[in-house]
């Protein structure tokens, strides 16, 4: 298991004109996901994504501490408004667990209720109606589960790797119309943090990357355009940032 640290930044034709100097393009290729959650948001209300990559499961979920016994999360620190850390869990196995631990305490009572955006969405991607959301056909652990694909979208992803070690940078261009860019640094659990975050600061100030706002991710912006009151609640959750017009 793996954490991936990551700032996202606008890419702009002088950050590009750097990139391709201090940087060297390794792919160019095309990936689709698709997201998944219960019709309630269970999952992303507590900050655990689950997608299909190209049909291979992967879950991100956040970095915790243990004190004393008790998981903590992270404090909130400069660093960590800007850069993301995220445990990545690419084992099936390991998914399956995972998803059973953060969502066995989820009873009837705890269930935030289906939302009509939600049930719209479902209803657009699946041709299903309220009653029958819950059994989508999916891969079989999934549906069990009740997740259901609530996102779908293609990305074209340019790799770049930089002469700072162990540093990639990732330029993205959605097919729902937003580009990002994101320079990634990946540890193993346990491992240098504060180094990993000097790399990414490193490597945001060679390319020119200004501000102090976090920029919005493909998901946030695709959350924002198709399911505007879940953007709002993980914006008051503190589960995606809030960005001031830079
Ligand atoms: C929304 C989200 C996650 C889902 C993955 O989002 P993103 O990093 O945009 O995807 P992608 O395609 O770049 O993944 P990669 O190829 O790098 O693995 S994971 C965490 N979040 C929440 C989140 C957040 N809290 N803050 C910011 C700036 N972005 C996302």
């Amino acid at each position: 298991m793996s954490i991936e640290v990551e700032r996202k930044f606008v890419c702009n034709a002088n950050s590009l004109k750097t990139l391709e100097e201090i940087g060297v393009c390794v792919r160019q290729h095309q990936f689709q996901d698709r997201y998944f959650d219960t019709p309630q948001f269970d999952l992303t209300l507590r900050d655990v994504w689950l997608r299909q990559r190209e049909g291979c499961w992967e879950l991100k979920c956040p970095t915790a501490i243990v004190k004393g016994g008790q998981e903590l999360q992270d404090e909130p620190s400069e660093a960590a408004t800007l850069c993301t850390r995220y445990k990545e869990i690419t084992n099936v196995a390991d998914i399956h667990l995972k998803l059973k631990e953060v969502l066995k305490d989820i009873g009837e009572e705890n269930k935030s209720p289906i939302t009509a955006e939600c049930c719209q969405t479902l209803t657009d991607h699946h041709g299903l109606g309220k009653a029958e959301m819950n059994c989508v056909p999916e891969d079989g652990w999934a549906s069990a589960m009740n997740l259901v694909c609530f996102a779908e979208f293609t990305t074209m992803r340019r790799t770049f790797t930089l002469e700072e070690d162990g540093v990639n940078v990732d330029l993205d261009d959605a097919d729902f119309g937003y580009s990002v860019g994101e320079i990634e640094v990946l540890i193993p659990e346990g491992g240098d943090m504060q180094a990993a975050l000097d790399k990414i600061h490193r490597t945001a100030k060679k390319l020119g990357v200004a501000g102090d706002q976090a920029v919005d991710g493909k998901m946030s912006v695709y959350l924002q355009r198709n399911f505007p009151a879940h953007y709002a609640r993980l914006l008051s959750q503190h589960i995606l940032p809030t960005n001031l017009p830079q």
